[in-house]
């Protein structure tokens, strides 16, 4: 069985370079990359997982990728990638950047400390529905004094995503259980801002011992902990992907009028606009800003929109000049 599995996953490579492997690619470190052989699922040895590049730095790879690879005197080559269900991006200073692909859920972690930018779980629920992917919050450290982040959590819930409480130190095998109901069968990408415990979470549910804050303080210089997003396989059919923090999703692939429908609190507003057109702005017969006015919406939630919308616009723009 698992010789023809692996048998049937090799191909003749189409440009003639030897026989080809399927697998996924687990990690990246900058054009490297740790590609596991679909022969790992098999045997779930670690020596399936093999170092490679790409074919040309014109190939985009992503932790999640599926790919084929060959093999050049001993090196495996990423010759292709296969089409991706969906992909998240990164945002930092002015640039976007991949961060993981082909995922099922987000599982957004945050903490009573340190102190957590409503705006990062408000970013990541947007990402979430924009790749159609369900997200799950879950406030970690429910050990510490956390009135202010379960109330975050309530919001949340109030925005769709499924929601959990947690304490990795003082309850581990409580967290433990109820991350592998969300986590089982599925594909759960783990972000978080840098020191929520999203790394001690994973501990809980996987073999390998991930470095976390408290175990890696000493000698290290930089405020993340981890340093690289990585994919590890959960059960036969589920992984779970820890990434390093970060401070927010990229979201400069939307357009400005996607953005409204993906805000459950602005999308529920029951009367339509005057203009169908409306961006919500400073347009006669608004009813977003009607209901921002009567205190449906919270005007930090409509802040947050008009941003957004200004961001998405500088996109749009740059997008137009290249
Ligand atoms: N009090 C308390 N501390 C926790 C809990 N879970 C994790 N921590 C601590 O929080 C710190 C950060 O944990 P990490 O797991 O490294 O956080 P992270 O989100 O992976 O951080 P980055 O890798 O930098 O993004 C460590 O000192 C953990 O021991 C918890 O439930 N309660
Ligand atoms: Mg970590
Ligand atoms: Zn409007």
């Amino acid at each position: 069985m698992a010789a023809a599995a692996s048998a049937d996953a090799r191909r003749r490579d189409g440009r003639g370079r030897g026989e080809s492997e399927a697998g996924r690619v687990v990690a990246r470190f900058g054009q490297r990359y740790i590609v596991a052989l679909d022969s790992a699922h098999v045997g779930a040895s670690a020596a399936t997982e093999v170092d490679a590049i790409g074919r040309g730095r014109r190939l985009a790879i992503v932790v999640g990728d599926r790919v084929h690879c060959s093999r050049e005197r001993g090196l495996h080559v990423i010759e292709s990638v296969e089409a991706r269900r969906n992909l998240l991006f990164r945002a930092d200073a002015n640039r976007t950047k991949p961060l993981a692909a082909n995922v099922d859920q987000i599982a957004i972690v945050f903490a009573p400390q340190p102190p957590p930018q409503p705006q990062f779980a408000w970013r990541a629920l947007l990402a979430a529905g924009a790749a159609e992917v369900a997200p799950v919050a879950i406030l970690n450290k429910t050990d510490l004094e956390c009135d202010a982040a379960l109330t975050q959590l309530e919001e949340l819930a109030r925005l769709g995503a499924r929601t959990l409480r947690l304490s990795a130190r003082t309850n581990p095998q409580s967290a433990a259980l109820q991350l592998e109901q969300v986590c089982r069968d599925r594909v759960t990408l783990f972000v978080g801002q840098s020191g929520m415990g999203k790394s001690t979470l994973l501990n809980l549910l996987i073999d390998s011992q991930l470095r976390t804050g408290a175990l890696s303080r000493r000698g290290t210089h930089g405020r993340q902990t981890t340093t690289a997003t990585r994919w590890f396989a959960y059960g036969p059919h589920g992984a779970v992907i820890d990434s390093p923090g970060f401070h927010e999703f990229g979201l400069g692939h939307l357009s400005a009028p996607d953005l409204a429908g993906l805000m459950p609190d602005l999308a529920a507003v029951s009367q339509p606009c005057r203009f169908a057109d409306c961006q919500h702005l400073e347009e006669p017969g608004c009813q977003v800003r009607a209901a921002v006015a009567r205190g449906e919406i919270g005007r930090a939630r409509y802040e947050f929109y008009r941003q957004l919308l200004t961001q998405a616009c500088e996109a749009n723009s740059l997008r137009a000049r290249r």
